[in-house]
């Protein structure tokens, strides 16, 4: 989800000023990713630069917010991971963010052939507002994860390495 392998600006029809412009890719309704094949040379390079620079920092921003950030409760207060299933790449940071209801801890209940769940885990509490951690897996595959103190009333969720 993180890795962008070009720089990306949202306004589509900004890629037709640009003439190191090899290949447009529409990845959302509101992205669209350019990709240079040489240095922009033109009259609108630092234009373009600008735009390139201020259009990935917004989209990574997101892919952040959405892929690898977990809170820990929701809003309303139920006592869940939000959201309660994602998919990072092999070594991305999975941040766990106390939110409502805790304590919360955060324990790798199934993982794939071979992976040490129990090592992974995060089994102290999470006590105060805001507390946080970062989990790293590294292994490829599915991981069922659980909140102990919350476990039987529902609170678990899947993650997917790729
Ligand atoms: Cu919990």
């Amino acid at each position: 989800m993180a890795s962008i392998a070009c720089a990306a600006v949202t306004v589509p029809s900004y890629a037709a000023l640009n003439a190191g412009v090899s290949k447009v890719t529409k990845v959302s309704s509101r992205a669209t990713v350019v990709c240079s094949a040489a240095p922009v040379e033109n009259k609108w390079s630092k234009l373009a630069k600008g735009l390139v620079a201020t259009g990935a920092s917004v989209l990574l921003a997101a892919s952040a917010a959405s892929a690898a950030t977990v809170k820990l409760g929701s809003d309303k207060g139920e006592l869940i991971f939000v959201p309660d299933a994602i998919t990072v790449a092999a070594g991305e940071g999975i941040t766990f963010v106390n939110n409502a209801g805790f304590p919360h801890n955060v324990v790798i209940d199934e993982a794939p052939d071979g992976v040490d769940g129990d090592a992974l885990s995060h089994e102290d509490y999470l006590n105060s507002p805001g507390e946080s951690f970062t989990m790293t897996l590294k292994d490829k595959g599915t991981y069922a994860v659980v909140c102990q103190p919350h476990q039987n009333g529902g609170m678990k969720m899947t993650i997917n390495v790729q």
